[in-house]
C-alpha cells in the first residue's frame, strides 16, 4: 500500500494545467510593450528594469535554458569577471563577489547568473523559450512593430518532413540581446534598411565604454543592447567581462522608457 503524500491528481489535471496556462499566457503576449530577442545578461537586464517599471515583457529565446553566455566566464571556467562600476549591479542582484585587483571583480557564474534570472522572472518578465527569432515585423513608415518567431526544433527539421511556417507577435519596441549574432539588426541589413560593421578585434579597456555609450535605437523602434551593439556599429569585443552587459541592458531599458514616453523615476 502506496501511503498517500500527493494530491490525488491524474495525468490528464497534469496535461491540461500545461496546455492552459501556456495557451493564456501566450495569447496574452501575442501583444506587448517590449519584445526582447535574447536572454543572455544584457537581456534579462533589461527586461528586468521594463517589468520593473510595470511594462509587459516578453523575452524570445532559442535555447530551453536562459542566461547566454553568463553561466561560464571563460574557456569553460565558471567565474565571472566585471570592472567597476558593474560590481553595483552585483549587489543589487546579491551576487556574492570579490576585488581580486584595484576596479576587478570575480564572482561564480552559476551564482551570478541564476540570481539575474530569478530576479528578471520576479520582476514580471515573461520567457518564449526554445523559441528562434526568425523575422521582423516592419509596417509602413519603417517602424519595427513585432517579430516572427517559431518552434527551436522547427529548423533542425528536414523540409521534407515538415514545413511549419512561424507566427508573429506585436509589440511597441523590439531589443536585439541576440549577442555577437545581432539577428534582428541583420534582419534589416538583408533588407539594405541597415549597414552592419561587424565586431571588432578585443580590447576590453575601450569596448565597454562603447558598448555602453552606442546602446540605444539602431533603426525606428529596434533598440541594440549588449554583443549585439559591438557586432552593429564595429566596436572592439570585450571577452569574459561582463559590466558592459549589464549596464548595457539597463542603459537599452531606459531607451525604451524615452521612446515610450514614460519619466525616469
Ligand atoms: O550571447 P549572449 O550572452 O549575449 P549578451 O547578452 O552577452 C554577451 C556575453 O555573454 C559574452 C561577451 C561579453 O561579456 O562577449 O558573449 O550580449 O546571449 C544572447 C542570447 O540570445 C539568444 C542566444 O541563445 C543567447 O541566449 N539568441 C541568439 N540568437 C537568437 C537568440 C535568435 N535568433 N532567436 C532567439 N534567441
Amino acid at each position: 500500500m502506496v501511503k498517500k503524500l500527493f494530491a490525488p491528481v491524474g495525468e490528464k489535471e497534469v496535461t491540461r494545467a500545461i496546455v492552459d496556462e501556456f495557451a493564456k499566457q501566450f495569447s496574452q503576449y501575442v501583444e506587448s510593450d517590449c519584445l526582447i530577442i535574447g536572454g543572455g545578461p544584457s537581456g534579462l537586464m533589461a527586461g528586468k528594469e521594463l517589468a520593473t517599471r510595470g511594462l509587459k515583457i516578453l523575452i524570445v529565446e532559442r535555447n530551453n535554458y536562459l542566461g547566454g553566455g553568463f553561466w561560464i566566464g571563460g574557456y569553460l571556467m565558471n567565474k565571472i569577471t566585471v570592472r567597476e562600476p558593474a560590481q553595483k549591479v552585483l549587489e543589487e542582484l546579491a551576487v556574492p563577489y570579490k576585488e581580486v585587483s584595484k576596479g576587478l571583480y570575480v564572482a561564480d557564474g552559476p551564482h551570478a547568473c541564476s540570481k539575474l534570472i530569478g530576479a528578471t522572472c520576479d520582476s514580471g518578465v515573461k520567457f518564449a523559450n526554445m523559441t528562434v527569432f526568425d523575422d521582423l515585423v516592419l509596417r509602413e513608415g519603417g517602424k519595427v512593430n513585432g517579430a516572427v518567431i517559431n518552434w527551436t526544433p522547427i529548423s533542425s527539421l528536414p523540409r521534407e518532413i515538415t514545413c511549419v511556417d512561424p507566427v508573429a507577435l506585436e509589440t511597441k519596441m523590439v531589443i536585439d540581446a541576440t549577442g555577437h549574432d545581432a539577428s534582428a539588426v541583420r534582419k534589416l541589413e538583408e533588407r539594405g534598411l541597415i549597414k552592419i560593421k561587424g565586431m571588432g578585434a578585443m580590447w576590453v579597456e575601450r569596448s565597454e565604454n562603447l558598448v555602453v555609450e552606442h546602446t540605444g535605437e539602431a533603426y525606428p523602434g529596434l533598440v541594440v543592447v549588449g554583443m549585439a551593439v559591438a557586432t552593429t556599429y564595429g566596436l572592439p569585443r570585450m571577452g569574459p567581462t561582463f559590466g558592459a552587459m549589464l549596464l548595457s541592458g539597463k542603459r537599452g531599458a531606459e531607451v525604451v522608457l524615452e521612446k515610450l514616453g514614460i519619466k525616469k523615476k
